[in-house]
C-alpha cells in the first residue's frame, strides 16, 4: 500500500550505534511480552507469574532506556505516554461504521428471519453466527504491516474521534499483531467495554472520594475513551472485544465465514468473544438467546442482548445493506435493565455497625424480568450526587445479583411538592443520636447494643454460616427472639431452654430440640470463627484467619497494642484501631467473658513464625473457585500458600500477587484481569506447591 509508514525504516538517530547483541535482546524481549499478553489477554490461559513478567519488561525498558534510537511505537513499553491532546481529529472510515437494526422480541427475530428466507429465495435453514451483544463503545482499529496505526471511534458512522492514544493504553489491545497471514492492513472493529468487577471497582473507590461515579459500564467506557489525556484512560479497566473487520488490503486470505474470520483474527493476538456460536435455523438461533440470557448476570461484562449475523460472507453480500444497517444482522434485546418509577420515600435501615442506609421506597416496577420495589441509597452524598428527592422520578438499574441502584433522576418530572430527603437526627429503631464523623460517608446510631436493630443484627452475624454457623437459627427467629426479649446478646443463646423456644409461634418442640442441640454443637469452636462471629468493625473472614494465626490467642488480641496489630497481614491502621477500641469497651469483655463461662471453646497455640526468608515471603494472594482436581478446600489451600509465607486475603486488590483461581470462578478473576493481577489455574498452583515440595495429593 502506497500510504503505509514504514515504522521500521527510520534511521537510528542515537550518537551510538546500539550492539546487535542488545537489538537482539530487544526484539527477544518484545517477542516473549507479546506471547504472554496473548496467552493472558486473548486465551485466557497465563503462563507466567506476574513477577515474570515484570522482569521481562524492566529488562526492556531498562535496555530502550540505554539504546532510545530503537524504542518503536509497538514496543510493549510505549503503551501509556503520549501527552495530552487539545482536541481529537476526525477520522473518515474507509468503509461506514454501520449500526444494527434492533428486534425487540421473539416475533420480531422470527419476522428478521423470515425477511432472510424471503429475500435468499429459500426455504432452506440459515448459519447464523451468535454473539453477545456488548455494551460499550464501537471501536475501529487499523493495523498496518501489524503495527497499530490508529484506533477511532465510530462516530456518526461515516466520521469518528482518532483515540489512538487511549486506545493504546488498553493491554488487551495488541499494539502489534502476530502470527501468519497478516494482511498488509486491516481494520479490526468491535466493542471497548469495562468489565462489571472494573466498574463497580471504580464506582467504590469513586464514592469513597466524592468523584464522579458512572451510571453504568457503558458510561464508564465511553467517558475513559473520551479523555484528552491517555494516562487517565490507561487507569481505567477497559478491555477489547472484536465483532468484524473492516477496510483489508487485497493480499489478505481470509475465510468465506463470519466466524471464520474472527477465528483467523483471534490467532493474531485480538479477543473475540468465547461465547459466540454458530447454529443453524431460527429455532437454534432463538434458543441461544434464551440460554445466554439465562447466563448474562454471570458473565463478567454488562450485555444488553445477542446480535445474530448470516454466517457466509456469500449471502451477507446477497442480502446488502439499508440505510445504516446491514440486511443481514440484527441485534436482538435482551428486557430493558434501566427502567423508569417514583420514589415514593425513604426509609432508614439500621445495620449492625449502627451505619444507617438510606432505601429508596419505589413505586414497585419490572426491571429484567424482577419487581423492584426497593433500591440502595447507599448514603447522604450519594442523594447529593444524585440530587433527588421524594417524589421524583427516577431511572432504576438491576445488573446481575447486585441490589437495584438509583442511576439518575428525571428532573424535568419533578412535581411541585417534592421532598427533601432529610437524615433523621434521632435513629429509626432505638431514637439514640445519630452522629456523622467527618470524612465518613455514613451516619451511625450511637446506640450501640440499645438499638434492638443493631444488637438483631449483631446475633445474627454471630449465628451466621461463616462465624458460629448454629444451624436453624436464621433471621426470622432471631427477630422474634429479640422481640420477646428472650436474648438481648449473643451470650443469651447459650442459655435459652426448651421451653422459652417451643414457646415461640411457629416452633414445633422438636424445631426447638434442633437448635438447642446446634448451639451445643456451636460452643465448640475455632479462634477463627469466634474472632469473626464477634462482629469488630471491618474484620471479615480473612483478617480473623490472619489474626488466629499470628496470635494463636485470644488473650494476646485482646491485649495487642495498635502496633502489634499491624503486623498482621491484612490489618492496616483502620482495622487495627476498630480492633483495639473493640476489646477496650467494657460490655464487650463482658459479652467475651460470658460466652466463655457458656462452654464456647477453641484450641489456642502458639503461632508459626514468619522467618521472613520462605519462597512466598512478601507475595500476597487470594484463593477463588473451586480446586477440583486437587480436592483441596480454600481454607487447605490457604494453609499450604501460608506456609510457603504468602499472606492470603479475602479481595482482590491493586496490591494482590497473584489470584489462584479454580473452577467456577467469579468475580474476583474478573476483577483480577482487570487490574492486570496474575492468574495461577489449579494446575499453575499446584505446580507452585510441587516447586517448592509440597505435593497436597501425597498427604501435605
Ligand atoms: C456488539 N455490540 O457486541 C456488532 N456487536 O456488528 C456485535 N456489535 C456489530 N456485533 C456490525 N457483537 C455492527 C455492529
Amino acid at each position: 500500500m502506497s500510504d503505509q509508514k514504514d515504522l521500521f525504516a527510520e534511521e537510528p538517530q542515537g550518537s551510538s550505534f546500539p550492539s546487535a547483541d542488545a537489538e537482539r535482546r530487544i526484539q527477544a524481549l518484545r517477542d516473549e511480552i507479546n506471547q504472554h499478553n496473548y496467552r493472558y489477554y486473548t486465551l485466557d490461559e497465563p503462563s507466567i507469574p506476574d513477577a515474570e513478567y515484570d522482569r521481562l519488561m524492566r529488562e526492556l525498558q531498562a535496555l530502550e532506556n540505554e539504546n532510545p534510537q530503537l524504542i518503536t511505537p509497538e514496543s510493549p513499553t510505549q503503551r501509556v505516554g503520549a501527552q495530552p491532546l487539545k482536541e481529537f481529529a476526525e477520522v473518515v472510515h474507509e468503509i461506514p461504521m454501520l449500526s444494527l437494526d434492533n428486534a425487540m422480541n421473539a416475533e420480531e427475530f422470527a419476522a428478521f428471519y423470515q425477511r432472510l428466507q424471503d429475500r435468499l429465495k429459500t426455504t432452506d435453514d440459515i448459519e447464523i453466527a451468535c454473539e453477545p451483544k456488548l455494551d460499550g463503545l464501537a471501536v475501529s482499529l487499523l493495523y498496518e504491516n501489524g503495527i497499530l496505526t490508529r484506533a477511532a471511534t465510530r462516530g456518526d458512522g461515516q466520521t469518528g474521534e482518532d483515540i489512538t492514544q487511549n486506545v493504546r493504553t488498553i493491554n488487551n489491545v495488541p499494539l502489534k499483531l502476530y502470527g501468519d497471514d497478516i494482511p498488509a492492513r486491516i481494520e479490526i472493529r468491535g466493542e471497548v467495554y469495562m468489565p462489571k468487577a472494573g466498574f463497580d471497582a471504580y464506582n467504590e473507590k469513586a464514592r469513597a472520594n466524592d468523584e464522579k461515579v458512572f451510571a453504568n459500564p457503558r458510561n464508564a467506557a465511553a467517558g475513559s475513551l473520551r479523555q484528552l489525556d491517555p494516562k487517565v484512560t490507561a487507569r481505567r479497566p477497559l478491555e477489547f472485544c472484536a465483532y468484524s473487520i473492516g477496510v483489508v488490503s487485497d493480499d489478505a486470505s481470509l475465510a468465506e465465514t463470519h466466524s471464520g474470520i474472527l477465528e483467523q483474527v483471534k490467532t493474531w493476538g485480538i479477543k473475540i468473544n468465547p461465547e459466540m456460536a454458530v447454529v443453524t435455523g431460527l429455532q437454534a438461533a432463538q434458543d441461544f438467546f434464551d440460554q445466554l440470557g439465562e447466563k448474562r448476570h454471570s458473565l463478567a461484562y454488562e450485555i444488553d442482548g445477542t446480535v445474530f449475523k448470516v454466517n457466509r460472507l456469500a449471502l451477507q453480500q446477497e442480502l446488502g445493506f439499508v440505510a445504516r444497517a446491514p440486511r443481514w444482522a440484527i441485534a436482538y434485546k435482551f428486557p430493558a435493565v434501566e427502567e423508569m418509577t417514583e420514589l415514593l420515600g425513604v426509609d432508614f435501615q439500621v445495620g449492625r455497625t449502627g451505619a444507617i442506609t438510606p432505601v429508596a421506597r419505589l413505586k414497585p416496577v419490572h426491571v429484567a424480568g424482577v419487581t423492584v420495589s426497593n433500591a440502595t441509597l447507599h448514603n447522604m452524598d450519594e442523594i447529593a450526587r444524585l440530587g433527588v428527592k421524594i417524589g421524583d422520578t427516577v431511572i432504576i438499574r438491576r445488573a446481575g445479583d447486585v441490589i437495584p441502584q438509583v442511576v439518575s433522576v428525571v428532573v424535568e418530572k419533578r412535581p411541585a411538592d417534592a421532598q427533601d430527603i432529610v437524615m433523621p437526627d434521632h435513629c429509626p429503631v432505638c431514637d439514640s443520636q445519630v452522629e456523622k464523623v467527618d470524612g465518613e460517608a455514613v451516619a451511625r446510631c450511637t446506640g450501640g447494643l440499645v438499638c434492638s436493630a443493631q444488637r438483631k443484627e449483631a446475633i445474627k452475624h454471630f449465628a451466621s454460616r461463616k462465624a458460629l454457623d448454629i444451624e436453624g437459627l436464621g433471621d426470622k427467629l432471631i427477630d422474634q427472639l429479640v422481640d420477646a426479649e428472650l436474648i438481648d446478646s449473643v451470650d443469651d443463646l447459650f442459655h435459652l431452654t426448651l421451653e422459652q423456644l417451643s414457646g415461640l409461634e411457629r416452633m414445633a418442640e422438636k424445631s426447638a430440640q434442633n437448635i438447642l442441640d446446634a448451639l451445643d454443637a456451636a460452643r465448640n469452636t475455632t479462634l477463627a470463627r469466634f474472632l469473626y462471629a464477634l462482629g469488630i468493625r471491618e474484620v471479615g473472614v480473612v483478617t480473623a484467619n490472619n489474626l488466629a494465626a499470628y496470635f494463636g490467642f485470644l488473650n494476646r488480641i485482646m491485649q495487642a497494642t495498635e502496633e502489634e496489630l499491624i503486623q498482621v497481614p491484612d490489618v492496616g491502621a483502620i482495622v487495627a484501631a476498630h480492633i483495639r477500641n473493640f476489646f477496650t469497651e467494657p460490655h464487650n469483655l463482658t459479652v467475651i467473658d460470658q460466652l466463655r463461662k457458656a462452654g464456647v471453646v477453641w484450641e489456642e497455640k502458639e503461632p508459626q513464625q514468619d522467618t521472613g526468608d520462605l519462597p512466598l515471603s512478601g507475595k500476597t494472594a487470594v484463593i477463588t473457585g473451586t480446586l477440583v482436581d486437587s480436592g483441596l478446600s480454600r481454607d487447605d489451600a490457604k494453609d499450604l500458600l501460608q506456609q510457603l509465607g504468602a499472606k492470603v486475603t479475602g479481595s482482590v486488590s491493586a496490591k494482590t500477587d497473584f489470584l489462584v483461581a479454580g473452577e467456577k470462578a467469579g468475580s474476583k478473576l474478573t476483577k483480577a484481569q482487570g487490574l492486570g493481577v496474575d492468574v495461577l489455574d489449579e494446575a499453575a498452583f499446584l505446580a507452585l506447591l510441587a516447586e517448592h515440595g509440597i505435593t497436597p495429593a501425597s498427604g501435605e
